[in-house]
């Protein structure tokens, strides 16, 4: 059985709405994170080195970090459910590509957008960090509503992947859902398809809470 150790709004929607759409069975460690739960000793030494949410223990007893990590490594235990293309599938490559822009490309221009202070070197630094992240996060999706050009509905084609899950789940964080529904309208159609799935929508709702 796998344990996700989770937040509500949080990253760990990625982990959880794969658990969900793959139907393996699982364990939901909420973290008080209010409490500060996430920064105890405890819990550097025995769930996420940094402190940090999402983690996932692995059957064998073993955690897992990295939110796209876990999301790859969910979507292939599940291959029949087809929300990773096989290894030697050409769509693999893209698979990829995006799964790892969600994670190295937008996730940390979001770090920099809602905690300008993790980045703070002098008092004042804050408004600056955050203009700049707020670009960085416009020119990001700038680029997946490209890879939308040809009208298809998901980054892969025709059907959902477990990298639109993981980029529609980058897509409810920004932070003028307007601006963003009239920049990016590809985009916001398939942030609306990946959230109207049943099994993703159940992790949606428990991540509002
Ligand atoms: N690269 C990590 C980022 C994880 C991360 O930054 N999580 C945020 C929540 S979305 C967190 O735990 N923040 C708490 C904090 O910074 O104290 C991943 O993808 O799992």
């Amino acid at each position: 059985m796998h344990t996700l150790y989770w937040k509500p709004q949080s990253g760990s929607l990625a982990p959880m709405t794969l658990l969900e759409e793959t139907g393996l069975p699982y364990e939901a460690v909420k973290v008080n994170a209010d409490a500060g739960e996430h920064k105890s000793e405890a819990y550097k030494r025995d769930v996420h080195p940094l402190g940090l949410i999402p983690a996932l223990r692995l059957p064998d007893g073993t955690v897992m970090i990295e939110s796209a990590a876990m999301v790859i490594y969910l979507a292939d235990l599940a291959p029949q459910k087809g929300l990773a293309p096989a290894l030697t599938d050409p769509k693999r490559a893209p698979y990829l590509q995006w799964l790892v822009y969600g994670a190295a490309t937008l996730y940390p221009a979001y770090i920099r957008l809602y905690h300008p202070d993790y980045h703070r070197v002098r008092e004042g630094d804050d408004e600056a960090v955050k203009a700049l992240a707020r670009t960085a996060i416009d020119t990001a999706w700038a680029a997946v509503e490209r890879g939308l050009a040809d009208g298809r509905p998901f980054l892969l084609g025709d059907s959902a992947s477990a990298a639109d899950l993981y980029i529609g789940m980058m897509a409810l964080w920004h932070p003028d859902p307007a601006a963003f529904k009239e920049a990016c309208p590809k985009v916001a159609t398939l942030r609306k398809a990946v959230w109207a799935r049943p099994a993703a929508s159940k992790a949606l709702a428990a991540h509002a809470k």
